[in-house]
């Protein structure tokens, strides 16, 4: 009996730690299918291998490890990285569709295009507009990262991110007031006040109904609110000396709520970048305000 009891506890601490291990297993298995799904078809098509066939194969192999989800966001690359690229770039609209298949907890593959007139032929063909993001979900393409968010939350139910309707324009006009007041390139620019009022309102709903817009959980409109946020304060900090008000508390929560999030985390850009792509975009001085 006694040695029964022995033999019984050995085995089970024995078998422990393999159903921890199963978990790494599966974790491993599917990162690296996910980065082998990239590099096969980019060093195969090197090697001479048609790209077509090399990208089927590798693909069809990291499905079998996704349970079928062959997903692939295009989103903007870092500046002369070339296209396609493993490095990012620094689109706040891109960042949404990472962040919402990050809190989707779905596999996917990233690949970065630049920007400009020197895109690939295949992806202008798949992309007419040439804007990013697009996501291939199997054979389908998706442009727009509203209609990327509205396809993913149809397909992938399993963590639901919509917004309710009614909430949808909240905080919505605070990325056109951003850049008005930054292509102004005059600090004391009447557009400032419009930004004012928009962070303002957007203050005291949260204040009223937050920590989220939704109420206790973030959604869809936040996760495409953060990244345009995190733009504007990087930005007007630089170049402008801005800073959001310290009255606006529920608004500064807000932001580190949601910029602590590991989604947020992990598919955002350095502050470098972002004050270089905004410099290009309106042709902006080092400094407006010093
Ligand atoms: N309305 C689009 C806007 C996307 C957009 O403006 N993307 C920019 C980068 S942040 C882009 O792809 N630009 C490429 C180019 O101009 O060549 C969306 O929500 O997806």
């Amino acid at each position: 009996m006694l040695l029964h009891r022995a033999l019984l506890t050995r085995a089970f601490t024995a078998i422990c730690p393999l159903f921890t291990n199963i978990n790494k297993f599966q974790t491993f298995t599917r990162e690296s299918s996910t980065r082998l799904a990239f590099r096969v078809p980019v060093q195969g098509a090197r090697a001479g291998f048609p790209e077509t066939y090399v990208a089927r194969t590798a693909r069809t192999f990291a499905m079998a490890t996704h349970g079928g989800v062959d997903l692939e966001a295009y989103g903007k690359a870092k500046s002369g990285s070339g296209s396609p690229s493993k490095e990012r770039g620094d689109c706040p609209f891109s960042q949404r569709i990472y962040i919402e298949l990050e809190e989707k907890k779905l596999p996917y593959v990233s690949t970065y295009i630049e920007e400009g007139d020197n895109k690939p032929d295949w992806f202008m063909k798949k992309n007419p507009s040439g804007l990013m993001p697009v996501l291939r979900d199997g054979d389908e393409w998706i442009q727009d990262s509203d209609k990327i968010a509205e396809h993913l939350e149809k397909k992938y139910p399993e963590v639901l991110l919509a917004t309710p309707q009614e909430l949808k324009k909240v905080g919505a006009n605070i990325f056109q007031a951003f850049t008005n007041y930054l292509k102004s390139k005059n600090a004391d620019d009447p557009s400032k006040e419009e930004l004012l009022k928009e962070l303002a309102a957007l203050d005291e709903h949260l204040k009223t109904k937050g920590p989220y817009i939704a109420g206790k959980n973030p959604t869809d409109s936040d996760y495409a609110l953060i990244p345009k946020l995190h733009h504007m304060r990087v930005a007007l900090a630089h170049y402008m000396n801005f800073k959001i008000p310290a009255d606006l508390t529920a608004l500064h929560k807000y932001i580190e709520l949601l910029e602590s999030r590991p989604s947020f985390q992990k598919t955002n850009s350095p502050d470098e970048m972002i004050i270089q792509g905004w410099q290009k975009k309106f042709s902006l001085p080092d400094r407006v305000v010093e």
